[in-house]
């Protein structure tokens, strides 16, 4: 393993990455185990964002390294196109089984991205199938993040992602985001107000009328635009109205999906069925890139309805890749037989009160949970948005914890095989950053 420092750090061109400040001071990860990262000094990092929200089941997980191992040397590479092979299909039905059977079909892709697009392309050819191809309208979130291709960013709703890149898909509209810290501040769980925001659905379907309308997407729980916990009861009149309507709804549980609120699917946690679910990260629990599109029968069976011939012209090359169908079956079973998510629902009171402690110290104006993500927001300073949060993370790091900051929020979300050690260590660590912050 090389734990040196590279020669240059010129040519990558990082992601969502200030480019100039990380080159001038870089934090460089070499291992990682369990709940824990390496630095290159040799500094431990507790881990409390689950890498980029991705790893449920812990870092270097033997069961999952294993099989990955196993299916490389096997089976390095087999198109899915008019090809196949066992472990694509296994996966896909364990997947089904995973999820109670309310879907009955799934689409790979290699990122949440690649699932938004994936999932919206299937909406619009869905409608197109029965006869209804006037229905080409997509629905999104203001503050929603799906993911960076043209399809995500213009239903998204983070300003910054989109402002460079116009025009972006025409025929999109907005719900308004649910975010209101007047009313919600310090809320544990779905907070009281606001479940009436989804009542500008119907305003949308007057103003465009249904038959114009594909879909709505919106992640169940935002997370990279700060941690936005739905108001009670919004979910679920969503889906009345969509029903009413004939607009197809797709939750996007890239992040939420595979226990992040500690029952498998937020579908689960809010009791609102989906007709799509878009996926990713905790799916082969980051160890191999994977995305996966849950469709409803319904859906699928309007494509079969089609003269023989492909049906679906979409997909990628690497779409059920071997390594990343290994990576996932392994997960699924590591995820049962360990009782990962019984793990993050019992840690779940622990961590919520620990966060909900923080209340009082500097800075902190609003503090939020469900499952095991948090939210901790603070005031900005002056004329300098986001400045402050992201000088918490690298104090916090300085410190050997990793968080994540988007603007002036700090969003934790630990791999769900902590305890309450790593719990103390996480929070007494944050609560030591904002003591300390300017
Ligand atoms: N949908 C949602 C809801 C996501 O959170 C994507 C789609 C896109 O997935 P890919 O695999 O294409 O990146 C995401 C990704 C953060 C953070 O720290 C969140 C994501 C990615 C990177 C950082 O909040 N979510």
């Amino acid at each position: 393993m090389n734990e040196s420092r590279p020669a240059s750090m010129s040519a990558f061109w990082m992601p969502f990455t200030n480019n100039r400040d990380f080159k001038a001071s870089p934090r460089l990860l070499v291992s990682a185990e369990g709940m824990y990262y390496r630095d290159v000094d040799g500094n431990r990092v507790l881990d409390g964002t689950a890498g980029l929200w991705c790893v449920p089941c812990g870092h270097a997980q033997p069961r999952i390294t294993q099989r990955v191992s196993e299916m490389v040397g096997q089976l390095d590479f087999a198109p899915t196109f008019q090809m196949g092979h066992p472990a694509a299909f296994d996966l896909a039905e364990q997947l089904m089984e995973y999820t109670g059977h309310k879907f009955g079909h799934v689409f790979y892709t290699n990122s949440g991205s690649e699932a938004v697009d994936t999932a919206l392309k299937i909406a619009l050819a869905y409608h197109r199938a029965r006869g209804e191809g006037s229905r080409t309208r997509l629905i999104g979130r203001e503050r929603g993040y799906h993911g960076v291709g043209f399809g995500g960013l213009s239903v998204g709703g983070i300003g910054n992602n989109r402002k460079s890149f116009g025009p972006l898909l025409p025929g999109v509209d907005h719900l308004p985001h649910t975010h209101n810290l007047e009313k919600n501040a310090f809320s544990r769980g779905e907070p009281d107000f606001g479940a009436e925001l989804a009542d500008e659905l119907e305003r949308l379907v007057a103003l465009h009328d249904a038959s114009t309308i594909a879909a709505v997407i919106i992640e169940p729980v935002s997370g990279s635009t700060g941690v936005l916990v739905p108001p009670k009861g919004y979910l679920k009149r969503l889906r009345e109205i969509c029903d009413r309507h004939g607009i197809l709804l797709i939750f996007d549980e890239v992040i939420t999906g595979f226990g992040r609120l500690c029952t498998p699917f937020a579908s689960d946690y809010f009791g609102v069925e989906p007709d799509m679910m878009t996926t990713a990260k905790g799916l082969t629990n980051g160890v191999v890139p994977m995305g996966a599109v849950f469709s409803r029968r319904f859906i699928h069976d309007a494509f079969m309805q089609a003269p023989p011939g492909i049906e679906l012209f979409h997909g990628y090359t690497y779409s059920g890749h071997p390594l990343a169908c290994a990576a996932g079956l392994a997960t699924l079973e590591v995820l049962r037989e360990q009782g990962i998510v019984e793990n993050a629902a019992a840690q779940q009171a622990y961590f919520e009160d620990a966060l909900h402690a923080l209340r009082g110290l500097p800075h902190v104006i609003d503090l939020r949970s469900i499952g095991l993500v948090a939210g901790i927001e603070l005031a900005p300073i002056p004329g300098k948005p986001g400045a402050r949060a992201f000088s918490a993370f690298k104090k916090a790091f300085a410190d050997g914890i990793l968080i994540r900051v988007t603007g002036d929020i700090i969003a934790l979300s630990p791999p769900l095989i902590l305890d309450k050690q790593h719990i103390d260590e996480l929070f007494g660590k944050l609560a030591n950053v904002l003591q300390h912050l300017d």
